[in-house]
């Protein structure tokens, strides 16, 4: 998340920066090296099929050799091997996520119109029919992302839809990833990390035809594996480190604002946090607060390497200069709050999610407990796109019905126009169907 220059440059005198990022973030997450090896990792896997599979997966993820998937055995019962109370909110998560997956998808409303008598249009909404997500299990094992992924995809009318997690050190998928999976609908789960499991859903390796869509997040190498196999199959987008901006004024509560930059800061020593605010009190107090914070979680490591190196503090002087920052940051989630949060949901235009008022914090949408996606556009790709939801799985298809009845407005108006390209096949469907328009019905 970094301010444009020339936005800078217009608004110059409206702000004060208090805190600046320490670390200038790359403008998109694309580093050559990891295009270079992505390439060849993707051309080796294409020849080489299931061999190469093997051979990545024993080399950058120590598989022993099982099958790469999960038995029904084992994802039926991953949810006996969790905590009753970890197995009860993602029961909770996925259905709310579930639930306005289905809302959203209801609202996705077939139509037909008649513009002119005989030449009816229409859009037939109709489902991908196969998906492959990728379910993270890094450094954190991201439990709700399959809510997100499967349990959408699902929801939006998916035939097939696999997914795949890289293992862990025993070997096997994590429990509580597999059993959010499980909930969320899966049909078939594969224990294959990276791009060697981006590669085998899309190249079609693992007993199914390629898949039409690849979603999830993932490292810098599954992003760039997506990157790459864009056009083979649809992506859902490319997602980069987390990020968070807060946009308060002086009514907020310093301690709430530091805790919710805190808490996607964690994600990763680079995972942006900005605030802006119209209070110059308020960014001292933050600032103050987050320091403290910081020391009492567990996580400090990575919060403190995040805030020094891409955290931000900057105050406006008036509310429309804070929005005019905020919509250019384009953060993936934005909380506002301020003592007018209606004015700001009005004005503002850029973030991949909003969280309105301090009872919305990001983590509740994280973990899928809000009902909404958490796969979001990151590094400014909220200005051009929104997240990933059950629109994104379906196919808005237009067709069309014409009539005898319209054919001399349409089939005339096409003859002028191909005749004046040169197209003499395209104007011939239109006169041989001019030609026979004083025949009977039947007769076409
Ligand atoms: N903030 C991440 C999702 C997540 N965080 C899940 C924690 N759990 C991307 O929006
Ligand atoms: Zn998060």
């Amino acid at each position: 998340m970094l301010f444009t220059p020339s936005v800078l440059q217009s608004l110059a005198g409206s702000f004060t920066t208090v805190k600046v990022p320490a670390v200038n973030a790359p403008a998109a997450q694309r580093d050559p090296a990891v295009a270079e090896t992505v390439s060849r990792m993707l051309l080796d896997i294409e020849k080489r099929g299931l061999d190469a599979i093997g051979d990545y997966a024993r080399k950058l993820d120590h598989w022993d050799g099982r099958s790469f998937e999960l038995d029904a055995q084992t994802i039926r019962t991953s949810g006996d091997r969790l905590a009753p109370d970890l197995r009860a909110a993602i029961d909770l998560g996925s259905e709310r996520t579930r639930a306005f997956a289905l809302e959203q998808r209801r609202r996705l409303v077939d139509f037909e119109t008649e513009p002119i008598p005989g030449l009816v249009t229409g859009v037939k909404y109709v489902p991908v029919t196969r998906v492959g997500a990728y379910l993270p299990a890094g450094r954190f094992p991201l439990t709700a992302s399959a809510f997100m992924t499967v349990g959408v995809a699902k929801a939006a009318g998916v035939d097939t839809v696999l997914a795949c997690s890289p293992p862990q050190p025993d070997g096997g998928a994590n429990d509580a990833v597999v059993y959010a999976a499980y909930v969320s609908g899966v049909d078939r789960i594969f224990v294959l990390g990276g791009v060697q499991a981006l590669a085998a859903m899309a190249f079609g390796l693992l007993g199914e035809l390629p898949v039409d869509m690849l979603v999830g997040a993932g490292n810098a190498f599954v992003a760039e594996a997506k990157r790459q196999l864009f056009g083979a199959a649809a992506i859902d987008l490319l997602a980069g480190p987390s990020e968070v901006a807060v946009l308060a004024d002086e009514t907020a509560d310093p301690e709430i604002v530091a805790a919710d930059l805190l808490g996607q800061a964690e994600h990763g020593p680079n995972s942006p946090a900005a605030l802006v605010t119209t209070s110059p009190a308020l960014a001292d107090a933050v600032n103050e607060a987050i320091m403290r914070q910081i020391a009492g979680l567990s996580t400090v490591e990575i919060l403190s390497a995040a805030w020094r190196d891409f955290g931000s503090i900057t105050v406006a002087k008036d509310r429309e200069t804070a929005v005019t920052l905020m919509d250019d940051l384009a953060p993936e989630h934005l909380e506002i709050i301020t003592s007018d949060d209606d004015w700001y949901h009005e004005k503002l235009r850029n973030y991949g999610s909003l969280f309105i008022g301090a009872w919305s914090t990001v983590a509740y949408s994280d973990k899928g407990m809000a009902g909404t996606n958490h796969t979001l556009p990151t590094a400014g790709g909220a200005k051009h796109s929104a997240g990933l939801s059950a629109a994104r799985f379906v196919k808005p298809l237009t067709y069309q019905r014409i009539s005898k009845e319209a054919t001399p407005e349409l089939a005339v108006a096409v003859q002028v126009i191909s005749d004046s390209e040169g197209m003499s096949a395209h104007s011939a469907t239109a006169t041989m169907r001019l030609a026979r328009y004083e025949l009977p019905e039947a007769e076409l």
